[in-house]
């Protein structure tokens, strides 16, 4: 494996960044995490936007242009030959010294690992996931903002080993208002009486990719589809639920809490997105053979 820092492949052994690096002493810094299917890039320019907007939010000035990125992710790719597979793309503040102060820290670093995604288990997919909502409250706007994919995600790992604990997949997070957020890694959707519906931003679920597709999917399906305020209670009387995000894609979720969703197994419409993001992830993105340009 080739590894991408600061304009320059390194192999595996050598891949190093400083134990001084902010990232490692602080988790500051923001990542990404990218799916390349069939030799492209899955909605790199998306990532790549909410990648900008979360350095934004932490005042942190990425080294490089939104087309330098580009190139260098699409490189990483043909580096390392990958036509299906996770990029994991991530920004810190850089090396500094044993203070928190992002101000000693002179340069960004710039990573890009291009690797194999480690998805659920495939049964998961035709039987359908069973989840929890547990007490790690997702983070307060006021703190790290939950829109910030930030390298701080101990938050959500605290909430992961809940789920662990409980004998499950995932974990639902609620806010601090008790409303439901999303999960630790994916955002959740449900379906009641025709209507899809999902956590508000304000309700401190991440502005996911495959959250903002298959919405886009369930409109062109006709399907009307609302992003609100949800309660543990709208969970368990729903018809259908299911996950998404860029490692599960669509997961559909069967059991909440011990209470079965609709019949217990994947709906219709869980069904009918799952078909159409396939097909989608077929045939766009952003193609990885097309260059050989040097980078950095
Ligand atoms: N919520 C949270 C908190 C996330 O971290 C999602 C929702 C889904 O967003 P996207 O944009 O992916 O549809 C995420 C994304 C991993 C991994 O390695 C985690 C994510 C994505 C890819 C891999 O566990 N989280």
């Amino acid at each position: 494996m080739k590894v991408f820092i600061d304009g320059k492949f390194y192999s595996e052994q050598n891949a190093k960044i400083s134990v001084f690096d902010h990232g490692l002493l602080y988790g500051d810094g923001v990542f990404e995490g990218i799916r390349a299917y069939h030799g492209r890039v899955f909605k790199l320019k998306e990532h790549l936007e909410r990648l900008w907007y979360s350095a934004k939010a932490i005042a942190l000035d990425i080294p490089m242009t939104p087309a330098e990125m580009t190139q260098a992710v699409v490189e990483t790719c043909r580096q390392n030959k990958l036509v299906d597979g996770y990029i994991r793309l991530l920004v810190t503040r850089g090396k500094g010294t044993l203070g928190l102060n992002p101000n000693r820290c002179a340069k960004p670093v710039v990573v890009i690992i291009a690797g194999k995604i480690q998805l659920y288990p495939p049964e998961l997919y035709e039987k359908g996931m069973e989840i929890v909502t547990v007490a790690t409250t997702r983070n307060h706007h006021n703190a790290v903002n939950p829109a910030i994919k930030s390298l701080n995600y101990l938050n959500n790992v605290l909430a992961k080993i809940e789920a662990n604990v409980a004998g499950v997949e995932e974990a639902i997070m609620l806010n601090a208002e008790g409303f439901v957020a999303e999960c630790t890694g994916d955002n959740l959707f449900i379906l009641r009486r025709g209507e899809m519906a999902t956590p508000a931003l304000h309700s401190g679920a991440l502005y996911g990719i495959t959250r903002g597709v298959v919405m886009d999917l369930a409109r062109e399906a006709g399907l009307p589809v609302v992003e609100t305020t949800l309660t543990r209670y709208d969970l368990y009387v729903a018809d259908e639920c299911f996950l998404t995000g860029t490692g599960a894609e669509i997961v559909p979720v069967v059991k909440i809490d011990g209470r079965t969703i609709g019949e217990g197994r994947p709906g219709a419409t869980t069904r009918m997105l799952q078909e159409r993001y396939h097909e989608m992830t077929r045939v766009s993105g952003e193609p990885i053979r097309r260059t050989g340009r040097k980078v950095g």
